[in-house]
């Protein structure tokens, strides 16, 4: 296992890159950050798999790459079978003798439709595996975007995508209210998995410093990223970086790690809980973005109150949606 320090601030960050030019992203692509800012936190002793998707497809066509650490194209619901594999295959090669035995880092990244929905089963596996160590990177654009914008279970209440576009019948296509698998693979794991937690590229040093802390953990471990896609999300370009930030001040998607079973939120989520920043309204968020044109003053403030529910009455705000029903909240007071 690598031990990578912490960086204390932005000046601590190397400016050399492992992820360099040579991909054909959208312009604003904040998945691709994502990208550049796992292989930067990782360093040089890194293998990097990936899905099919995006980051697949637009950044390695026609024998071009920007890849510069090792990277491999796995089968599109396949993070986390790919993680351990080359977890489990250095392992043996070290304990044979074939290769040097020394720390390298094995990240396998997936997108929302192949982590969260396709590959969930295999990331769970993966993450029951204590012995091995290994980082899954699940980046979240919310739509199967490298088909064309389908919609998935990360994709949020009432937006457009090619599969629910707005209609003169029915304004709302999509009625479900997106998957939390960030909380769902923290509880489901706890024990088993040393480090598992949210990010977005908009907060850079968060971010680079929990692949640090992850690759750090000795185990298991897995980062969900929120990743603006001005694309599939129909935004100008140059609002990715605000847009990101907007998720987070809004309270929509909060930044937390679960460390060693140890639960600790992060960066403006963290100052929202002490009480020393108010969340924003959620129409500032989302009035930005195409996909939800179509709303009225109504899909708004039902989409606040999801967002304030989430707040207010999860057992752990953002984390864990139960609340005790009221006839047992005795039994858990000493
Ligand atoms: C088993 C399988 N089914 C369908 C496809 C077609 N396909 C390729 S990329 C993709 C979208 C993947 O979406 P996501 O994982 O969210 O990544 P994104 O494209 O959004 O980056 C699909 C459906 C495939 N490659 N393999
Ligand atoms: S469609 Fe979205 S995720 Fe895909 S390359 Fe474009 S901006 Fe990035
Ligand atoms: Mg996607």
């Amino acid at each position: 296992m690598a031990v990578l320090e912490q960086w204390r601030g932005v000046k601590a960050i190397p400016d050399i890159e492992y992820f360099a030019s040579g991909h054909r992203t959208c312009q604003g692509c904040e998945s691709v950050l994502v990208m550049r800012y796992i292989a930067k936190a990782a360093g040089p002793r890194t293998i990097v798999t990936g899905t099919t998707g995006c980051m697949y497809v637009a950044n390695t066509s026609y024998y071009s790459t920007p890849w510069t650490i090792p990277w491999m194209h796995s089968q599109l619901g396949a993070a986390g079978s790919s993680a351990m594999g080359t977890a489990a295959g250095l392992k043996a090669l070290m304990r044979k003798g074939k290769i040097k035995d020394e720390p390298i880092n094995v990240i396998a990244f997936c997108g929302d439709g192949g982590g969260a929905d396709m590959g969930l089963s295999a990331i769970s596996a993966a993450l029951t595996h204590e012995d091995y160590n290994l980082l899954m990177v699940l980046y979240d654009n919310e739509s199967y975007a490298n088909t064309d914008i389908q919609l998935s279970g990360s994709t949020p209440w009432g937006a457009v995508t090619t599969f629910s576009p707005a209609g003169t019948k029915h304004r709302i296509m999509h009625r479900r209210w997106k998957k939390n698998t960030p909380g769902l693979l923290a509880a489901g794991h706890a024990g088993q998995s040393k480090f598992i937690g949210t990010a977005c590229a908009s907060y850079g040093l968060d971010f680079m410093n929990k692949v640090r802390r992850a690759l750090s953990a000795g185990g298991p471990t897995f980062l969900h990223t929120l990743d603006p896609c001005p694309k599939g999300w129909h935004y100008d370009p140059e609002l990715s970086h605000e847009i990101g930030s907007l998720a987070v001040e809004t309270g929509i998607w909060p930044l937390y790690e679960v460390n060693e079973g140890k639960l600790s939120f992060t960066g403006p989520t963290r100052n929202i809980l002490l009480g020393r920043a108010k969340r924003k309204p959620v129409r500032e968020y989302l009035a930005k973005q195409g996909r939800f044109a179509h709303f009225t003053d109504g899909d708004y403030d039902y989409f606040q109150s999801k967002v304030d529910e989430m707040w207010e009455h999860w057992m752990i705000p953002g984390v864990v949606a139960f609340e005790m029903d009221p006839r047992d909240a005795s039994l858990l007071q000493k």
